[in-house]
């Protein structure tokens, strides 16, 4: 059975790594006005921030049209029997469901989605899971299962400079007198029920980013080999400090830098520093 991967946009997963594996993607959007971008193809990160600076409204992003899906399919359904397609949590985009739509419309390939119930290198994370599994002959369901088994171990903790953009934009979820009362300070954020809530009420940056690290840090002193990726927005001296800082401690540990693209930079803006990881 021959098996396609595919993902979208906001797995950020390196060029590379996408032409090593053959990953398919496809584009989620950002709009500025009545300009529509897609990421990755008609607007690069560096771009888009660059963008973000001179715009006199700020961007607004969209899921990819089921129209775009369902001949992205069609054109996999010439090679393929399959395809474990991942995407972003459920909880903030509606691009998962479009894709299990679009798979109903699709004769001649099997279509599985699988909500990653977060982002960003996570997400791409699990992608290149799938990708390794799908060429040594495993089943759809199999790769699956893997994934589920990842998700146990899989931790996404992240903070916004600024987090007006999340709560403009309705990705932030909890109490709506704690996010008011959030706005001020740089809460550590993570995904609960692939919504983004608060871990915890933290006042500076410093302080927040210290926390991730701490969580970061003990899950590494239980001796499991982590798959780590420090991830930033427009950022990357942050992120390089968080990794150049865990590398030497953990000098054993599979590290790297990612980053906040278009679509996720226009809901965290510029600035916001996370960290993801699973034990492999
Ligand atoms: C859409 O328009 O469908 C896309 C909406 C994307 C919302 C993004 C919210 C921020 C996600 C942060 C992920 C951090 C993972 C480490």
């Amino acid at each position: 059975m021959k098996i396609a991967v595919m993902t979208d946009s906001t797995s950020y997963i390196p060029e590379k790594l996408i032409e090593h594996y053959q990953i398919h993607i496809v584009p989620l959007s950002v709009v500025f006005g009545d300009e529509s971008y897609r990421e990755g193809m008609d607007i690069t990160t560096d771009e888009f921030y660059q963008k973000v600076k001179e715009a006199k409204e700020l961007p607004k992003t969209s899921q990819p049209s089921i129209g775009m899906i369902t001949e992205k399919l069609t054109e996999l359904a010439e090679d393929y029997d399959a395809v474990i397609s991942i995407h972003l949590s459920s909880g903030i985009s509606g691009t998962c469901q479009a894709v299990a739509s679009a798979g109903e419309m699709v004769d001649g390939i099997e279509v599985y989605p699988y909500d990653s119930e977060l982002s960003c290198m996570g997400q791409g994370f699990y992608v290149l899971e799938a990708a390794e599994l799908s060429q040594t002959g495993k089943s759809p369901e199999s790769i699956i299962e893997r994934l589920d088994r990842i998700k146990q171990s899989m931790r996404a903790y992240f903070m916004a400079d600024d987090l007006n953009h999340l709560q403009r934009g309705g990705r932030l979820n909890g109490a709506q007198a704690i996010v008011g009362s959030l706005l001020q300070v740089k809460p550590v954020l993570h995904f609960v029920d692939k919504q983004i809530v608060p871990f915890e009420k933290i006042r500076t940056r410093k302080k927040a980013l210290n926390r991730i690290m701490g969580m970061l840090e003990a899950d590494a002193n239980q001796g499991k080999a982590l798959k780590v990726a420090f991830i930033h927005a427009n950022n990357e001296l942050a992120a390089i400090e968080l990794k150049d800082q865990f590398d030497a401690d953990y000098p054993n540990m599979d590290t790297m830098i990612s980053y906040f693209g278009p679509v996720i930079g226009t809901h965290l803006g510029e600035g916001a520093v996370g960290a993801v990881w699973y034990a492999k």
